[in-house]
């Protein structure tokens, strides 16, 4: 999901076209204001915590970009490209590292594993909202041992 500070910063583009150049295909996506029952559905794991106040303030800023991104490894693959939550301390080369200063503003959410994916992605989608189609480059993009 592309943060309120990503969406008004004018990087929604920039953000998608990362994830589609490495070969992960869009099959879901919605610009929305978030409310405060998703963002504690989607930051469960944090509620309680000291920063979880700003956080949510922070999500419910302006409209996000939730969207859902399939390919092999997705989860794993994203989590990489997005880098580490610290944009100060993630690795060039990462959205978050590229992009970003500060934790508190720091651009995208991605899911932690496929169990919080499968969870995350029905806070903000219904299952007639994904898509299905066929990236043409699907036949190059992996090797095919079958
Ligand atoms: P992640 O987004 O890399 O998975 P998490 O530890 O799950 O990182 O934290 C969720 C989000 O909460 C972060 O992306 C960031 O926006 C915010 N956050 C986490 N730790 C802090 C903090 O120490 N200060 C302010 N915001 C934080
Ligand atoms: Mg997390």
């Amino acid at each position: 999901m592309i943060k309120p500070d990503g969406v008004a910063r004018g990087l929604a583009g920039e953000i998608i076209s990362r994830l589609e150049e490495k070969g992960l295909k869009l099959v879901a996506a919605r610009l929305v204001r978030v409310t405060e029952a998703q963002v504690m559905d989607q930051y469960r794991e944090h509620a309680g915590k000291p920063f979880f106040p700003s956080l949510s303030a922070y999500i419910m800023s302006g409209p996000c970009l939730p969207m859902v991104w399939e390919g092999r490894n997705s989860v794993a693959v994203v989590r990489r490209l997005i880098g580490a939550t610290n944009p100060a301390e993630a690795a060039p080369g990462t959205i978050r590292g590229d992009l970003g200063m500060d934790t508190g503003r720091n651009l995208v959410h991605a899911s932690d594993s496929p169990e919080s994916a499968a969870r995350e992605i029905r806070i903000h989608f219904s299952e007639k909202d994904l898509v299905e189609y066929r990236r043409v480059e699907e036949p190059v993009l992996y090797e095919w041992t079958g």
